[in-house]
């Protein structure tokens, strides 16, 4: 009697109503999820209130967003998800022991949109009211199994002012701000002055902030520069660079670093434009 008060066979009539017109992939991706969300909900008991609940963030999430933020990407950053989905491609693709750059997340505040910038560029447009500390970024990009520098690369980077916001969240700094799109030279070299990062709170005013304190976590994510590299040929790299001397490397609120890509920004001599610089080489 009772038998099927959770009865598993009704996963598999939900699964089985697909019909024959599905691709393989679809197939495969939703018989999973149907079966590992019927899983979550019978092993919790979830009630239909808790159900409920999780329809409105989800909903919340989608009234936030438009193209200046992208909430639900922001969620799935707080569970983790963008994370591991990074570390899946990242695995697959890596077969060689000298490996390329390792990636990770691309994160809700990339614009597809950045303009090219002249190498030597200074990226901070709209200078932080605290200051800042200026840096000096430079590298080469290199064809990780020849060696080679890669002349005509694309390098485009992306960082927060030191209030914690991205250009686009804030009204005080210029469209573009502390963004740019950079080609190597003929050496495979590009360079720009830019902020050394500084740590900040994922936005926690939505849903994903929501999260985060039922979770009773903080929103802190470590010091970081994003980097897109791209040249013909290659299989694009989107990755983060993180300060070694952040204290939360070992606990960032989107689980992002991975230790290749901790860096150190170093004293540098005669520049009155900064006083720090950090050389960062990238391998496709
Ligand atoms: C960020 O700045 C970010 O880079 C990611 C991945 C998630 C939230 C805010
Ligand atoms: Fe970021």
């Amino acid at each position: 009697m009772a038998t099927h008060r959770f009865d598993p066979k009704f996963t598999d009539n939900v699964i089985n109503a697909m019909g024959p017109k599905t691709s393989p992939r679809m197939r495969q991706l939703m018989a999973g999820l149907i079966r590992h969300v019927h899983d979550f909900a019978r092993e919790n008991e979830l009630t239909v209130d808790e159900w409920m609940a999780g329809v409105k963030m989800l909903n919340w999430a989608g009234q936030m967003s438009d193209d200046k933020r992208n909430e639900g990407q922001l969620v799935c950053d707080v569970i983790g998800l963008e994370s591991l989905v990074d570390e899946i491609t990242f695995t697959l693709a890596e077969e060689a022991k000298d490996a390329p750059t390792a990636t990770a997340i691309l994160g809700p505040f990339f614009r597809a949109d950045t303009p090219y910038r002249e190498n030597g560029a200074d990226i901070v447009v709209t200078k932080p009211k605290d200051g800042g500390e200026m840096a000096f970024m430079h590298g080469r990009v290199f064809d990780f199994e020849t060696k080679k520098p890669l002349v005509g690369a694309d390098v485009e980077v992306w960082q927060a002012s030191t209030n914690g916001l991205y250009e686009q969240q804030d009204p005080e700094q210029v469209e573009f701000n502390l963004r740019g799109k950079f080609k190597t030279d003929a050496e495979g070299r590009y360079y720009f002055y830019c902020l050394r990062p500084t740590p900040y709170p994922v936005p926690d005013d939505g849903p994903a902030g929501k999260l985060l304190s039922l979770m009773d976590r903080h929103p802190f994510r470590p010091a970081h520069i994003h980097i897109i590299a791209t040249k013909e040929g290659y299989r694009p790299l989107t990755t983060q660079i993180f300060d070694r001397k952040d204290k939360y490397l070992d606990n960032d609120s989107v689980f992002a670093v991975k230790d290749s890509l901790v860096v150190d920004f170093v004293p540098r001599k005669d520049d009155p434009k900064a006083a720090l610089e950090l050389e960062y080489d990238v391998k496709l």
